[in-house]
């Protein structure tokens, strides 16, 4: 009996990555001064490592060996990831990253239908709920029971702390929640706390490996606009994710 649902943020409930985390990332090194730029290409091999301060780490240890670290090198990560955060919650804020196909019209009908909503995410909690503000609704934020965000677990995705405690805080067990993902990590972290899940892929995960996901879409589908399914079980499969669609594919 499915009670909730658990989101994913970046890449699930809006595609986030390419166009918003990544040049806020490129705004802060510039206001330190730092010859650090990450375009697209590299971008996308950074997404290996989820977290933005353990994915700035992960740059200068693998892509930078010209850079000297500075002694406090961790009080400056720190830094530069409150000014990405500020560079990317104001991008939010001018409503700049709009919703993914189907998520608002999914959200809603799951609310309406009475289901718990929560959010499992890698990404800093002040970013998912100005993303919620000004791309979902005012009251965006509370449409959800829980929001379990960043450092609030010690291991990030693919580990699968956040999903774990996302359901400890509201008294759930796998099977009366599903998850919705978008790349490798995500699925890892959501199957690693036995969380059926439902993929929506992007441009940087469109060839990560899914298997185990409950489906794999393009994306949640509109009246008009079906998504695509891609996983091998019902591979071109058109459609719209709604709950019904959710719980005959449960039962
Ligand atoms: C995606 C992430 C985050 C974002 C950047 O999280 O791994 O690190 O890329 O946000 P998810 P921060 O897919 O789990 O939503 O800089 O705040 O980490
Ligand atoms: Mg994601």
């Amino acid at each position: 009996m499915i009670k909730a649902l658990l989101f994913d943020v970046d890449g699930t409930l809006a595609d986030t990555e390419r166009d918003g985390h990544r040049p806020a990332f490129n705004a802060a090194f510039q206001e330190f001064g730092l010859d650090w730029n990450w375009d697209v290409a590299l971008y996308g091999q950074l997404l290996a490592v989820t977290g933005g301060k353990e994915r700035m780490k992960y740059y200068v240890e693998n892509f930078r060996p010209d850079y000297v670290k500075p002694s406090d090198f961790d009080v400056m990560v720190a830094a530069l990831h409150k000014a990405k955060t500020a560079h990317y919650t104001r991008m939010l804020a001018q409503g700049g990253i709009p919703l993914r196909p189907g998520v608002k019209r999914l959200l809603q009908e799951a609310r309406d239908q009475g289901l718990i909503l929560g959010v499992a995410t890698t990404t800093t909690p002040e970013n998912v709920t100005e993303l919620l503000r000004h791309s979902l609704a005012p009251d965006g934020p509370e449409w959800f029971q829980v929001i379990a965000a960043g450092d609030i677990v010690p291991a990030k995705k693919p580990a699968p702390d956040i999903y774990v405690w996302a359901m400890r805080q509201l008294g759930l067990k796998p099977e009366e929640c599903l998850a919705f993902e978008d790349s490798e990590n995500g699925i890892r972290s959501s199957l690693g706390a036995n969380l059926r899940t439902v993929v929506t892929i992007n441009d940087y995960t469109r060839d990560h490996d899914f298997s185990g996901a409950l489906a794999v879409l393009s994306d949640l589908g509109e009246s008009g606009a079906p998504y695509e399914r891609l996983d091998p079980a019902a591979k071109g499969e058109r459609g719209v994710l709604d709950m019904a669609r959710l719980r005959s594919w449960l039962e």
